[in-house]
């Protein structure tokens, strides 16, 4: 899976990259990211790529021709599955969403920043638009990390046995169970019993039933 970033802050998402799990799927070469920065599309003087938005009102708008420049250089070479914007305004993210563009080939993800892109951009060329929480970030570089983890860690071989996707949280619209480590014993703190007990199938029930105990609790929107 190839996942390309368009963003006018690159290096704010560098690091993340080279130091999460999605640094071991780039290793495994089963993922690519690439990011890129608006600015070096641009034509204006001094890497402009926004401007004041038509009709008055505070706040600068990224300008189309810096965006469509870059979106249709990095086409030449890539055929993208989904254009994604990451928006406030966007569908909701979520495990479901995860897992469906984790089957995807290539991904474009274009991070705003500012008041927003021009809208014409959104007509012409975003297929997808996706908000990462109903608050506002400064720009989508957040989001678009939030969604390459999420997706990166889905690509079958990028998580050991150790680390394995199945077990998380929201896979099966369940919240996971608590886990417990050695010691068996600390202070007075014991681990519950059955986990002790070494009879599997006993052991798979009781985490089942903690894990829609603790989704009715904390979640039951996801239990309906
Ligand atoms: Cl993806 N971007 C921005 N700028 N704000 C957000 C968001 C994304 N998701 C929630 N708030």
């Amino acid at each position: 899976m190839k996942i390309d970033i368009l963003s006018v802050v690159p290096r704010l998402m560098e690091s993340f990259f080279e130091h999460s799990i999605l640094k071991r799927a780039k290793d495994k070469e089963l993922l690519e990211v690439n990011i890129f920065n608006v600015r070096d599309f641009t034509k204006y003087k001094h890497g402009q790529v926004d401007d004041y938005q038509f009709g008055g009102g505070a706040g600068l708008v990224m300008m189309i021709e810096p965006l469509v420049n870059a979106i249709e250089t990095l086409q030449e070479k890539t055929s993208y599955d989904e254009i994604i914007f990451l928006t406030p305004d966007g569908e909701l993210f979520n495990q479901k969403m995860a897992n469906h563009l984790s089957l995807k080939k290539n991904l474009l993800l274009i991070c705003g920043h500012y008041k927003g892109i021009d809208q014409r951009v959104r007509d012409h060329f975003i297929t997808k638009e996706v908000s990462i929480g109903d608050y506002v970030l400064s720009g989508g570089e957040l989001g678009a990390a939030v969604l390459a983890d999420a997706i990166g860690r889905l690509i079958p071989g990028v998580l050991n046995d150790e680390t394995s996707a199945l077990t998380d949280s929201f896979q099966d619209d369940l919240l996971a169970p608590p886990v417990y480590t050695r010691p068996e014993e600390f202070r007075e703190w014991k681990v519950p019993e059955i986990l002790m007990s070494g009879n599997h199938s006993k052991i798979e029930d009781w985490r089942i039933e903690k894990s829609v105990e603790i989704t009715k609790e904390r979640r039951p929107d996801l239990l309906k």
